[in-house]
Order: structure tokens, then C-alpha cells, then sequence
């Protein structure tokens, strides 16, 4: 199996700055000798070059929205490009805002090939807002609401269909940051899910067999890693930290059980902050919970 990083280093739709620099510290807690080390081929596709962040407040709320734009056809075509060579892409953010160009990637290349799409979406926050919901005008927490079709038109249309995918299709994990509106929003649109108290009240194993029930051969199983995710005591180099995430342990069964399922078949890391982390640990923790992802386990299982 072949993956193939691709480093898209802005900050552009985030509200703190350092994202940008997500990319290379992945690369310095050593995702790539680590995933070789598992049997993939890795290529490892360098990091696209996008406008700089100007660093301006929202206009008709959302801020950098022509750079957000900019930012998200570079990604989609990144990540369109290595599904249609076979590749299992693996995105290193960048902020959050990048999972619309994407997932909007994987979702036009399962229409090119047939495939059903599920998306699992690894976060402390929904990202389901929109420019009249949203308190920050911050696009990364706008992605998921877009590519169920509800943002600006130049966003939501990357992908050419619009909308990009259903919300039937998505699974949240670990939720426990919805700003009001976009809680009401959540419900009205029917999105599954799995929040903080799910996973206190039935554990992590429960939610996540719920999570990855009806996947089937012909599934493409995409995971976005917002690495704000974690609990902050194990992660504090993101934006965004939200208390009371998902422990190590809880995490790593997440991500074992996905891996289980055989069918992950595109990847994004985003959020990490390196200017917020303490020495690289948060880097070092996302690759050894994608390790888990690619299938390293204590023992071997039946
Ligand atoms: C908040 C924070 N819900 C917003 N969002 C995110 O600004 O929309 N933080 N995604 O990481
Ligand atoms: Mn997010
Ligand atoms: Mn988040
Ligand atoms: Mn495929």
C-alpha cells in the first residue's frame, strides 16, 4: 500500500497562528520513517504553497475567505490527484478549514469509482457553523456545514457537486465544543453524534462499533484528525483546547478500531500547533495514535 503525505502549511482558517507549521513538525516526530516501518510505501509529496495569511478580521462573516478558497483547490487537487493514482492520502495541516478541499477530493473520486463515502470526524468542536451561526467568522470551524452544502458558493462548489456529501454519511467522535447556534443546526440536519457524554456513559468501544457499523466492502472510510480531539493534557500544541477529550488509552482504541475495519482509505491530520506545543509532544503523540490507524498493535489479534 502506498500513502503519500501532503504538507499544506496556513493557518488561514484558524483563530490562533501556527498551524501553518503542523506540517513539519509531523515530520520531525518522523511520520514517514514510522509509517515506512509498517510496510507502507511512503512518498512524501512536499508541502503545496498557498497565499499567506493576511490576518484580518471576518467581512461578512468569514474571515480570509478568498485565501480559504485559494487554500482548498490547491487541496482538493492535491488529494484528487493521488486517489486516482491508487494512493491513500494523507493531508498534514493546516487548520481545519482544509478538510473541505479534502473530503470534497474523496467524495468526488467514491462518484468517479462508485465507492460509498463515511466520514469520521475525530474533533472537540462540530465545525458545523455557518457565516450567520458563527461567533468567530474562523472557517475551520465552518467545514463539515460546507461540505453538506451550507456555506459561500465558491467553497461549497470545489468539488463540482454540490453538495460534496449528505450528512447521513458522517460520524462525529469526542464532541464537546457546539457553539449554540450551531447546536441547533446540528440537530435540524440529522448529523450522528458520538459527544463527550456518549462516550463517559457507554465508553469509547461502544461508540466507536456504532460509529463503524454498516461500513462494507465498497466503503471508503475517510478519518479527519482535528488533534484538538485529544484531551489537552496529552495535547496541548492545538488552537483551540477544549478539556475533557478522549484519554490515550480512549484514543488509542479509536483508533485501533478503525483500523480493524480495513477500510480507511484517506486521511486528514490538522490543528496541530507546534507554537502552543511543548516540546513537539503533541506531534509525537498525533503519529503514534496514526501508527495505531495503520494497524501497529501490542499483539498480534484473531
Ligand atoms: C468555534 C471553534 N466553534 C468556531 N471551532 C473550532 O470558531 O466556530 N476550533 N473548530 O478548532
Ligand atoms: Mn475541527
Ligand atoms: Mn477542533
Ligand atoms: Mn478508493
Amino acid at each position: 500500500k502506498t500513502v503519500s503525505l501532503i504538507g499544506a502549511p496556513t493557518d488561514i482558517g484558524a483563530g490562533a497562528r501556527g498551524a501553518s507549521m503542523g506540517p513539519e513538525a509531523l515530520r520531525v516526530a518522523n511520520i514517514g520513517p514510522i509509517l515506512e516501518s509498517h510496510g507502507l510505501t511512503v512518498l512524501d509529496r512536499g508541502n503545496l504553497s498557498g497565499p499567506a495569511n493576511p490576518w484580518q478580521p471576518p467581512v461578512e462573516g468569514y474571515r480570509h475567505l478568498p485565501e480559504v478558497v485559494t487554500w482548498n483547490r490547491l487541496v482538493h487537487e492535491a488529494v484528487y490527484a493521488e486517489l486516482s493514482q491508487g494512493h491513500l492520502p494523507i493531508l498534514l495541516g493546516g487548520d481545519h478549514c482544509l478538510g473541505l478541499g479534502s473530503i470534497s477530493a474523496v467524495a468526488r473520486h467514491c462518484r468517479d469509482v462508485g465507492k460509498k463515502l463515511r466520514v469520521l470526524w475525530l474533533d472537540a468542536h462540530a465545525d458545523f457553523n455557518t457565516s450567520a451561526l458563527t461567533p468567530s467568522g474562523n472557517v475551520h470551524g465552518m467545514p463539515v456545514a460546507c461540505l453538506c452544502g451550507h456555506g459561500p458558493q465558491e467553497l461549497i462548489e470545489i468539488g463540482g457537486k454540490v453538495p460534496a456529501i449528505s450528512p447521513k454519511w458522517v460520524r462525529q467522535i469526542g464532541i464537546r465544543s457546539v457553539d449554540p447556534g450551531e447546536k441547533r443546526f446540528v440537530h435540524e440536519q440529522g448529523l450522528e453524534v458520538f459527544d463527550m457524554r456518549y462516550i463517559d456513559e457507554m465508553g469509547m468501544r461502544q461508540a466507536m462499533e456504532l460509529a463503524l457499523a454498516t461500513l462494507d466492502a465498497n466503503t471508503h472510510l475517510h478519518v479527519s484528525f482535528d488533534v484538538d480531539f485529544l484531551d489537552p493534557d496529552i495535547a496541548p500544541g492545538v488552537g483551540t483546547t477544549v478539556p475533557g477529550g478522549p484519554t490515550y488509552r480512549e484514543a488509542q482504541l479509536c483508533m485501533e478500531m478503525i483500523a480493524d475495519t480495513g477500510r480507511m482509505a484517506s486521511l486528514d491530520v490538522v490543528e496541530l500547533n507546534p507554537a502552543l506545543d511543548v516540546r513537539n509532544k503533541t506531534a509525537m503523540v498525533a503519529v503514534d495514535l496514526i501508527e495505531s490507524l495503520f494497524g501497529k498493535s501490542t499483539l498480534m489479534r484473531r
